[in-house]
């Protein structure tokens, strides 16, 4: 998502004038217009509305403890007294795309940098940028589950380290694929719980019901060599059997021997099934192939 080359521009070299140095700025939550705050309520409606029995349980409950029920753009600093409460994590407001070492940085921090604008209108179902519906609602209730909320602050220390071992690459598509395209296996079934589908109307449809698509227990080595794309509704999504598993298999283990491992090992193409996966769905790709031009990888 954050390598596409139209949005380059929007990673500035250093903080924008009205930035702190840590490229963090007010929220401004008063400046929200009529209009910016009735989007949130769309985008809020009916992503609800379709949430029981597809979302993650840690992330319906995030919705409630957070009161994100009450109409309009969430105020940082109502927010933030719950979820500091919650799991000492809070929102912080950024221009934009911030670089990795700052993302990093802050989520080591247990501080997740959202964007402080609203979509248009006309881009209720895609943008490219996250903006406050998509960094809010998708990922900050997770954060109120002590369990996410750790992983996150580690996920954040491990992108330091990658920036220095150079595995970058390899380290984007666990948050990939967990965070952004995560499934969950519960006891009353599959669910989402990561924000690029449960903030999206149709993929949060798609990543659970449709045939077109993978579905293939999390494995960290084989989630670290698959490539993603970035431009539609996932080929494969990888299911953890609990929050504890994740983080047992990530945050209680060195990634630097994995690294090492896979450093001569061929990255793995999207839509492909390999030896020792275990597939919970092997998908049609009949969505995919249905869409003509190539997919945007990374
Ligand atoms: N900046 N605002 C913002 N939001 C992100 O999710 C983000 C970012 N900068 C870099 C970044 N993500 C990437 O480093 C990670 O996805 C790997
Ligand atoms: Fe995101």
């Amino acid at each position: 998502m954050f390598s596409e080359p139209e949005l380059e521009t929007h990673v500035y070299d250093k903080p924008p004038a009205h930035a702190n140095a840590d490229w963090t700025i007010d929220q401004d939550w008063a400046s929200y217009s009529a209009e910016e705050h009735e989007t949130w309520d769309i985008l809020y409606a009916r992503q609800k509305e379709m949430l029981p029995g597809r979302a993650a349980q840690a992330f319906l409950d995030g919705i409630d403890i957070l009161n994100l029920s009450k109409p309009g753009i969430p105020d940082f600093r109502e927010l933030n007294r719950v979820l500091m409460d919650a799991t000492g994590w809070e929102v912080v407001a950024v221009p934009g795309l911030v670089p990795d070492d700052v993302f990093f940085d802050h989520l080591a921090n247990r501080r997740f940098v959202s964007g402080n604008f609203i979509r248009k209108r006309e881009q209720l179902d895609y943008l490219k940028e996250p903006d406050i519906f998509h960094d809010v609602f998708g990922h900050v209730p997770m954060l109120a589950d002590p369990r996410f909320g750790d992983y996150m602050a580690a996920y954040g220390r491990g992108g330091l380290r990658a920036l220095k071992f150079g595995t970058l690459k390899q380290l984007a598509r666990l948050y990939w694929y967990t965070v952004e395209f995560g499934l969950i296996q519960e006891p009353e079934g599959l669910r989402i719980y990561g924000a690029g589908i449960v903030s999206s109307y149709g993929e949060s449809v798609f990543a659970l019901d449709d045939a077109s698509p993978n579905r293939i227990e999390f494995d960290l080595e084989r989630v670290l060599r698959t490539e993603y794309r970035i431009d539609d509704y996932q080929q494969n999504y990888f299911v953890i059997p609990s929050l504890d598993e994740l983080l047992r298999v990530t945050v209680e283990t060195d990634f630097k021997p994995v690294y090492d491992k896979i450093a001569d090992m061929p990255d793995i193409a999207i839509a492909k099934i390999i030896d020792g996966d275990e597939v919970l769905t092997k998908g049609t790709q009949e969505y995919a192939q249905s869409k003509s031009g190539d997919a945007i990888i990374v």
